[in-house]
Order: structure tokens, then sequence, then C-alpha cells
């Protein structure tokens, strides 16, 4: 069944976080979220954009991926005729980078073909190695450290499975001191979006003491040389985040040792064809994966649920209940987590939940549709 697709709608929503969240480069209160919705003989498949609102956890943000899928993307997409979801990356490969606002339409692409074939995403991409997604939360770096170990302490009483908490100097080796003496038990793990140097590897060799399961992307956002440095001088696994935005930069980094462990994110990669792609490189290594988060609305999240069915996401990941992040998600029934820190992976066509029609368009802010010439 080829895909051709008749029109395409940009949509920007806005959102408040029921809480802010801090990452190394910066605080968010709300969110501003480009919505894909792809439309062909009068079926929608719809995909998230990542992009956050400013270009600090990589180059994109949310105006620079509207214009880039208004007058690069979409265009080249449109009329086009696809055998496959799988296709539809190609059409844009010329573009350098830009891979967040790229990723939302090839992911709106795949919901469509597995909404056209009466399928779930899940089975479209060629997931469905596990039934119930294990779900780990992370935390931001908070105003004190007591506010830190009180959401600790709520996350693991919920369930979670493993705690990642958010570092940056000045918020590092001490906090994660308290923060073991008080859960000496738990998987624990640190993200610090880029926040250090190479030299500052005493630093991170201080946090080999307290037992984290990984360090997230301590190096440069661009950096693969480093890490592999870095890595041979800790105990700790290095994970890496920002640096992989591509199979091939992951057998790289997998060759130089770069790091231990990927995150794998669907919109930094660019969709589903090359995050699966990610994801086979790293089975073939026996580098373990687990699926990252951005901050997700429903329909973000509901594919990062299908993504991590592939049978490599082993660790838990960065998916997690939607009353985390929002009052009222888009989706009319939100994505929930059980008391032993599982979603179970839904059974329906497409992503598999249903958009909350009327709640969106109270929260459109633009829109902008793209038709057939
Ligand atoms: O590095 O994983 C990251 C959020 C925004 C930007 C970068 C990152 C994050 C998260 C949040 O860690 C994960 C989530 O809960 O969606
Ligand atoms: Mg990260």
């Amino acid at each position: 069944m080829a895909i051709l697709i008749d029109q395409i709608k940009l949509r920007q929503i806005e959102m408040p976080l029921v809480h802010f969240f801090q990452t190394s480069f910066g605080r968010t209160y709300a969110r501003k979220i480009v919505l894909v919705e792809v439309i062909s003989g009068g079926i929608s498949g719809w995909g998230e954009v990542t992009a956050g609102e400013n270009p600090f956890y990589n180059e994109e943000w949310t105006d620079s991926s509207w214009l880039i899928l208004r007058d690069f993307v979409a265009p080249r997409v449109i009329g086009h005729e696809f055998a496959s979801a799988a296709e539809v990356g190609e059409r844009s490969a010329h573009i350098r980078g830009h891979l967040m606002a790229r990723g939302g339409l090839e992911a709106a692409c795949w919901d469509l073909e597995a909404r056209q074939k009466h399928v779930p995403l899940w089975a479209a991409i060629g997931g469905g190695a596990h039934k119930e997604i294990a779900c780990g939360v992370s935390i931001g770096i908070q105003d004190s450290v007591d506010q830190l170990l009180g959401k600790i302490d709520t996350e693991v009483r919920a369930g979670y499975r493993r705690i990642k908490i958010k570092i940056a100097p000045g918020w590092d080796v001490n906090v994660i001191r308290e923060v073991r003496k008080r859960f000496p038990g738990i998987l624990l793990m640190g993200d610090a979006n880029s926040a250090y140097r190479l030299e500052d590897w005493p630093l991170l060799a201080a946090l080999d003491e307290f037992d984290l399961m990984m360090i997230e992307q301590p190096l440069a956002h661009d950096e693969i040389i480093d890490h592999a440095e870095l890595q041979a001088r800790l105990k700790t696994p290095i994970c890496l985040d920002e640096c992989i935005r591509s199979a091939h930069q992951a057998e790289q980094a997998i060759r130089m040792q770069a790091g231990r462990i990927i995150n794998i994110k669907l919109g930094r990669v660019g969709g589903f064809a090359e995050a699966k792609k990610v994801h086979d490189v790293a089975l073939a290594h026996q580098i373990p994966v687990w699926c990252g988060g951005m901050l997700e609305s429903g329909i973000g999240r509901a594919a990062n649920i299908a993504l991590s069915t592939l049978p490599n996401f082993v660790l838990p990941g960065d998916v997690s209940a939607s009353k985390r992040y929002w009052k009222r998600d888009v989706i009319t029934e939100p994505v929930e987590v059980s008391p032993n820190g599982l979603i179970t992976v839904p059974e329906g066509p497409g992503f598999g939940f249903e958009v909350d029609h009327a709640f969106l368009d109270s929260i459109t802010v633009r829109q902008e549709t793209i038709s057939k010439p």
C-alpha cells in the first residue's frame, strides 16, 4: 500500500508544565510544540516535533522547525508516492540538520501507514518485542536538595524503576552524595546535557563511588572523541544522548568506546527509520539502549512507547505518565504507569490513543495547511 499525502497540517500548541523542568542549559515552564498531521484519502497520521523552545539542547527550536517543515520538507513530501514510510526520510536527506523537524513529519507518516493497514504503530515499525515498557523518570535541577529528595521519594513510591537527575557544575557530587545517602538502593543516574569538558574528568571520576547506572552526555553535544577519553578514565558507564544523531555516528562512537549505553530519541535522529538503525547497530555490538524523552505531549509520548517495543530497549527509559507533565494531555486517555513502573503497550491502530480534538484546538496558537498544488 503506497503512501500519497494530500495535505500536511502544521499546528503549534502551547502547554504549561505542571512543574518547571531545569537542565544544565536552562529552565522551561511551558512547552511550545509543533504537531504534524499528514492526511491521505481521509486518514490522518500524527507526529510530534521534539524541538525545544530555544536552540540549547541542539540547534533546533519551535520556530525553526516550523519554517523548515513549511518551506523545505512538506513541499517535497506532499504528492510524492512512497512505497513505505521508511522512504520518507530520504526525501529531506539533502537538508543539513533539523532532524527533529524532519523526524516529526516522518513519524506522522509511520502513524498514517499503520492506520492505513489497521495495525498498531509498533507493528508497522517492526517492534512488538515488549508488551510492557519499563519506565524511569528524569528529574530536573530543583531550587533545593530537599525539594529534589522529596521529588525522588514521590517517584520511587509511584513505582518508577530508575531515577535520573539532571546535573550541572555546582549541582553534582554534593547532590548525588545526598541522594545516595537517602536512597542507597535505587537505580540512579545523572544527565549533564553537555555541561562539562574533558579537563573536568576528576570531578566526574568522583561520581564513581556512588554506583550510578550511567552518566549521560557529560561532554559537548557534538563530541565523540573526548567521550572516549573520558570513558577510559571512569568506572561509571557513559550513556550518549546529544552526540548520536545517526546510526553512522552510533557505530563510530561504539567503535571508539565513547560510551557503553545509548539513549535513542526519535526526533534527535530524524524519525523511526534512523532510530531503528541506531537500535540495530547497538544491538549488533551488545550496547543496551533506552528511549529518551523531550517533555512530549501525548502524541510524541505514544510514538516513544511504540519505539520502546524494539528488542534492544532493555533499560528503563524516560517515558513516563502524562500527569507528570500536564494537567490535561492532548489525548483523551492519558499515558498511565502501573504501580510497578510499567506502561502497557496499546493494541489499537496507529499510535494507539485518541486525539482530543476539542482540547487540541483550544491550545492551538497557529496552524498552516500545505496542500497538493
Ligand atoms: O537530555 O534527556 C534529556 C528534556 C529536555 C531536553 C533534554 C532532555 C530532557 C529530559 C526529559 O531529560 C525527559 C522527559 O521526561 O521527557
Ligand atoms: Mg539527555
